[in-house]
């Protein structure tokens, strides 16, 4: 199928709209226009010299655990700082006017949910849900002490109040599995849908980026949006290059009109 480099076609706008199943994959660059780093951005101050895949592991914890924590307390009170962009409203707009919509995100913040979006599936956890590495217990991040206003710097993990155990942040390392049920619901979606978007994720990270492929070989059009061309290039259907936070909004308006319509029905 040829790929449809910025243009959003009618033939793009009428799969859309005729779509009885969207599923979305959100990546890293979907926060990017609310300020958030994308993950392979080049990192800032003390972890500078660090690379996100060394610091996002088990072993990278348990070397270092007050720079690994520091590094998530920082990224968390960060992401307390942003808002959603037009492009996560836009997300909710489809979600509103199509049969079924199922989201999955491979991000760590919450600007989904705060856009509105109502079910928001974690492949890979957040970063407001740190737990207790020793019990599981989820640990209440409101008691978490605030980072420092300095640079970020390293910070020791705080304890867990009902055994002790150290706290860890709430995501999925590298070589840790994805939450189970998690992956199953985003399998059995790619599988089923009919429209696959694909946003702002460089299509890098196994297991989440083998959904699109998945989508595809079940007959569903793959759409991608990524300012870059990326491995998904050669599978999507249409791929829209440029940022998410213009296309989206463009894809909706073009497909649905301006402003916010009727729920579906
Ligand atoms: C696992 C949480 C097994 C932490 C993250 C094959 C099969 C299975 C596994 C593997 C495999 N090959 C290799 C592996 C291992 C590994 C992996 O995939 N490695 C890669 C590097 C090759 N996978 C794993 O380890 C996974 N676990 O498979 O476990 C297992 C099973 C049973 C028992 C034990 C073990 C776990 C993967 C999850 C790791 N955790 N995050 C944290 O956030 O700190 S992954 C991390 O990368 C982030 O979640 C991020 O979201 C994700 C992917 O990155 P992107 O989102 O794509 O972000 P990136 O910066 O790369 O790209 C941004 C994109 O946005 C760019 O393309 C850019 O052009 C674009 N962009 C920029 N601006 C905009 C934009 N797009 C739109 N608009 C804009 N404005
Ligand atoms: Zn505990």
């Amino acid at each position: 199928m040829p790929s449809d480099r910025d243009l959003i076609s009618d033939v793009l706008v009428r799969r859309l709209r005729e779509a009885r199943y969207v599923v979305a994959l959100t990546g890293a660059g979907m926060s990017a226009e609310s300020g958030v780093p994308t993950f392979r951005d080049a990192q800032e101050g003390l972890w500078a010299r660090y690379s996100p895949e060394q610091l996002a592991t088990p072993e990278a914890f348990a070397a270092d655990p007050a720079l690994v924590w520091g590094w998530y307390d920082w990224r968390r009170q960060l992401a307390l700082s942003v808002r959603p962009h037009a492009g996560h409203r836009a997300l909710v707009e489809v979600a509103r006017r199509v049969p079924r919509f199922a989201l999955f995100t491979q991000n760590v913040d919450d600007l989904h949910e705060q856009a509105g979006l109502a079910a928001v599936v974690h492949l890979h956890g957040s970063l407001h849900a740190p737990r207790c590495g020793t019990c599981g217990r989820a640990a209440d991040v409101a008691a978490l002490p605030p980072a420092p206003s300095r640079e970020p710097g390293r910070i020791e993990p705080p304890r867990c109040l009902a055994c002790g155990g150290r706290l860890r942040p709430g995501v999925v390392w590298f070589g840790e599995p994805l939450p189970a049920e998690a992956l199953q619901a985003a399998m059995q979606a790619a599988g089923e849908c009919d429209l696959f978007l694909s946003v702002g994720t460089s299509s890098l990270v196994y297991p989440a980026a083998g959904l699109p492929g998945v989508a595809s070989r079940a007959g569903a059009c793959v759409v991608q949006v990524n300012p870059a061309p990326t491995a998904l290039d050669a599978v999507a259907d249409f791929n829209l290059a440029g940022p998410a936070g213009v296309l989206l909004p463009r894809l909706v308006e073009a497909a649905w009109g301006a402003g916010p319509g009727p729920p579906r029905a």
